[in-house]
């Protein structure tokens, strides 16, 4: 019989962390999720598998070097999943510091630790389609995307914060010949999504505006907008307050995401892929489906632009193009933007 495989997951508590850590454990793997202490434990997103016999949580900070060589050391992994980070790209503008502490020095902690203490360890790194910033490439038709060739101009702390981890993966590969590959994954969203990114603060807004409106036995289309209120008779309800809706993404769904993730650790040597619906959508765009998805035609007068939301630097434009791993890792995204968004909504 075959030893089962031992995967370490930081971020475990995260969006990927979670649909990460279910799939390893269908694929029988013994899954030890790390995860920092919080005062308030949020274990939501892996309620599920918490009882799982083959999976236990273990205490690390990616900041504490002397945790995580701890427990690379202790348990020697066959993959470690690097999935904690800073992770949000408004944030990083306000704590720059912080995100470079956990998103760069925390992956040179990692590598540091397998060198050190299992070098046979497979690394996992979860780079960004932030990194690309405002570069792109143009194809012979004009198009333009985002693939591996495709220079690196990030536009905020956290995109330059990775891109340093990067650059620091690919050096421990070809210094140490360490087995240490970085995904460049575009925008991934789901259900379990973090409630501060975009498309889960449409979903949530519009669910519970929903149910408010089925409360008081109104149509949501009765209201009359006023300001950034939406307003009948003595009824208030805030507007959904948002930023830029010009910026265009590549959204895909995190439970396809995670299996190029395990993907890339099966092959025969380390590289690094980018991760995408190849496909792009605006937040206008995301808008006008998940409205009408609930009927309302025009959603304009539900918004409210509050440059609060505005970023002090912008990406404009994210469309990967994900042929290599296509290829070569045989990764095929099975759920549509449509699906997302459905899913999201929770038709
Ligand atoms: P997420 O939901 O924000 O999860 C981040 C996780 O990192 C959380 O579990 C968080 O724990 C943990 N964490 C933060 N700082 C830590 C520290 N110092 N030590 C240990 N754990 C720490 O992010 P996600 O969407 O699942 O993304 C996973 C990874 O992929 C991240 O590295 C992100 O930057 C990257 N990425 C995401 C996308 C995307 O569209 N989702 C695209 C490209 C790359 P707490 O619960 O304690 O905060
Ligand atoms: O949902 P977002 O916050 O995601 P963003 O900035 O693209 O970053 C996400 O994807 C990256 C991959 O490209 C990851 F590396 C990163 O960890 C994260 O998962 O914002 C998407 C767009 C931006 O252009 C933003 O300016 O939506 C725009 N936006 C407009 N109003 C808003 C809002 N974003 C947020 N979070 N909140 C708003 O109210």
């Amino acid at each position: 019989m075959m030893n089962k495989k031992t995967a370490l997951i930081s971020g475990v508590t995260g969006q990927d962390g979670s649909y990460l850590s279910e799939l390893l454990l269908e694929k029988e793997y013994i899954v030890i999720g790390l995860h920092r202490r919080t005062s308030t434990n949020s274990f939501d997103r892996i309620s599920g598998i918490l009882q799982h016999p083959n999976f236990s949580l273990c205490e690390f900070d990616l900041c504490d070097s002397s945790s995580v060589y701890e427990v690379v050391d202790r348990y020697k992994p066959d993959e470690f999943y690097n999935l904690a980070a800073q992770s949000h790209v408004a944030t990083s503008f306000k704590q720059p510091s912080l995100t470079f502490d956990i998103n760069t020095q925390g992956v040179v902690n990692v590598l540091e630790a397998i060198r050190k203490y299992s070098p046979n360890t497979k690394l996992y790194q979860a780079g960004t389609s932030e990194m690309f910033g405002r570069n792109y490439s143009v194809d012979d038709k004009g198009l333009k995307y985002q693939d591996e060739n495709t220079q690196f101009l990030p536009q905020s702390p956290y995109g330059v914060s990775k891109l340093a981890s990067y650059r620091m993966l690919q050096i421990y590969r070809e210094a140490y010949g360490m087995f240490v590959s970085n995904g460049i994954l575009f925008n991934h969203e789901s259900p379990r999504r973090g409630e501060l990114f975009v498309t889960q603060k449409i979903a949530l807004w519009i669910k519970s505006f929903l149910r408010w409106c089925r409360s008081n036995n109104l149509s949501p289309i009765e209201l009359e907008s006023k300001d950034d209120k939406l307003v009948y008779n003595n009824l208030i309800y805030d507007k959904l307050r948002l930023g830029n809706l010009k910026a265009e993404r590549d959204w895909g769904h995190a439970k396809d995401y995670v299996k190029a993730m395990w993907l890339m650790l099966q092959q025969d040597k380390s590289d690094d892929y980018v991760i995408s619906s190849d496909q792009t959508h605006s937040i206008d765009f995301f808008l006008s489906l998940a409205f009408n998805k609930i009927g309302i035609k025009d959603y304009k007068k539900y918004i409210y632009i509050d440059p609060k939301f505005c970023r002090p630097a912008e990406v404009d434009y994210l469309c990967g193009r994900s042929d290599k791993a296509r290829k070569e890792l045989g990764w095929l995204p099975l759920l549509s933007f449509e699906d997302l968004v459905a899913e999201m909504l929770n038709e």
